[in-house]
């Protein structure tokens, strides 16, 4: 990883000016978090080429090829509300997209909600925000599938890589900084307006509008149309017995 090269292509102030990198690490979320009461501040950027213990929610397994993928963590600030954590999430994915859009316009990138990253019907990236009550920080995780060549069997035909998706090598320094000029620009335009901008620019990468989903919450398993965002960046779910708004739950295309 050449952190020179991230630094040269940052056009942020806040986000991406400190790097803290690592050849390999557990996972960079959990090196983030203990960083957090020596006092690592918004903005600091988290690095590995490899993980070894990388998740994903509710303690799923995040797969990653060592110095290949983008493997990332940023500390940031949550707004008054640390309900509204999960628009983070939204966010970042939002950013990522869009900076991945601007530099491969042909892909066909789309952001499957919560907190996928798509490339047609195959994951890219996910993100993972994890709140610290202790410090009031909210660390954020990306992974990246960038020069991945192969998966795991479980994830044979579901995963891709931008390599794959490309045919060629890409620089995962250049994602890294775009996305993060991208991210401080939406977390502004955030701050000041609040959410609808992010949906709105959301709705554009939506793999689901329009479509029959499964939705998992808890407990409870239900079917319908999916059809956008709520004020609260919540999926909306047309079923049977009227309209549902997803707050936490896993979401498989029909
Ligand atoms: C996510 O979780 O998609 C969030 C992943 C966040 C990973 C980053 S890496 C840097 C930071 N440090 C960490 O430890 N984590 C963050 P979820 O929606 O729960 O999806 C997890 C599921 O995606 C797994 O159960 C697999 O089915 C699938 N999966 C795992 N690795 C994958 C990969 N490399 N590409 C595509 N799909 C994958």
């Amino acid at each position: 990883m050449d952190l020179n090269r991230i630094q040269k292509a940052l056009r942020t102030g806040t986000f991406g000016r400190k790097i803290h990198f690592e050849a390999t690490v557990d996972s960079t979320n959990a090196w983030a978090q203990k960083t957090l009461n020596q006092g690592a501040g918004r903005g600091e950027i988290f690095l590995t080429d490899e993980q070894t213990a990388g998740r994903g929610r509710l303690d799923r397994r995040w797969e990653s090829t060592p110095e290949r993928d983008i493997l990332l963590s940023i500390i940031d600030i949550p707004t008054a509300d640390p309900a509204q954590i999960p628009q983070l999430n939204l966010v970042t994915g939002l950013a990522f997209c869009e900076a991945l859009k601007t530099k491969f316009p042909k892909l066909p990138l789309g952001i499957k909600w919560p907190n996928d990253l798509w490339v047609g019907m195959k994951k890219l990236g996910g993100v993972l925000s994890e709140y610290d009550p202790a410090s009031g920080k909210v660390i954020i995780g990306i992974g990246l599938n960038v020069n991945a060549d192969t998966f795991s069997s479980a994830l044979k035909g579901k995963a891709t890589s931008l390599k794959l998706a490309t045919g060629a090598e890409q620089s995962r320094e250049e994602i890294i900084a775009a996305g993060l000029n991208h991210y401080e620009k939406w977390r502004e335009l955030y701050d000041r307006e609040g959410l609808s901008p992010v949906i709105e620019g959301l709705d554009q990468f939506s793999t689901l509008n329009g479509k029959r989903v499964r939705v998992t919450e808890g407990n409870e398993t239900y079917e319908g149309k999916a059809c956008g965002l709520n004020r609260e960046g919540n999926l909306q779910v047309e079923t049977k017995t009227g309209k549902r708004a997803v707050i936490a739950g896993d979401i498989v295309l029909l």
